[in-house]
């Protein structure tokens, strides 16, 4: 946690915690290895976030029964996040505060999108609030962690990977190194463990 210490927040920052969600987390309709292990990270940024009164976005993946991206419909993933399922709510030990916004994404049949910029409200939020730079983790990082962070750096946030606070699918060995590097050629910057 040596890293956490060393940044500063300031005015302009975001927190965005990418999906942490239970179909995501070991034992869930598409577990990702360790995926529970971005909780206790992500608690403690969220804590800072708290603190310094800074906005805090938690996404989730939203999907309708027969969303495009399920097996049964030709895509890639079995089903999961369906709307309103308990494998679609927050980790329990996830410590979100009332305060704050939940962005969900996917949430349309043919709406595929894994960057939780796409075909959500939370740019223009952040347009409103004034920032700048996204602090990001969660999961997964192979999928949608990745298609925020490039979106993001794409509309012109400057962007932290929390990389203690990510883990990947990792469909192929390796992809979640593939992952934050392409993020970190894209501009991320990545805050070590
Ligand atoms: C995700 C696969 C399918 C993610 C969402 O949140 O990274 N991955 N749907
Ligand atoms: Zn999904």
């Amino acid at each position: 946690m040596a890293m956490t210490e060393e940044i500063r927040l300031q005015p302009g920052d975001a927190l965005v915690v990418v999906d942490v969600q239970r179909d995501f987390l070991p034992g869930g309709a598409l577990a990702v290895p360790e995926g529970d292990a971005v909780v206790p990270v992500l608690n403690a940024w969220i804590a800072r976030f708290a603190a310094a009164g800074l906005p805090i976005a938690a996404t989730r993946d939203w999907h309708p029964a027969d969303h495009c991206s399920f097996l049964a419909q030709g895509g890639p993933w079995p089903p999961h996040c369906v709307i309103d399922t308990p494998g679609a709510a927050f980790s329990p030990d996830l410590d979100l505060p009332a305060t704050a916004t939940i962005v969900s994404k996917g949430t349309r049949q043919d709406d595929a999108g894994y960057s939780e910029f796409e075909g959500t409200p939370l740019h223009r939020q952040f347009q409103r609030l004034g920032v700048r730079r996204v602090f990001v983790g969660g999961l997964a990082t192979d999928y949608c962690v990745l298609n925020t962070v490039l979106d993001a750096l794409r509309l012109g946030y400057e962007v932290r990977l929390l990389t203690a606070g990510v883990r990947a699918v990792e469909v192929q060995p390796g992809d979640g190194a593939r992952a934050i590097a392409t993020m970190r050629a894209a501009g991320a910057v990545a805050l070590g463990d």
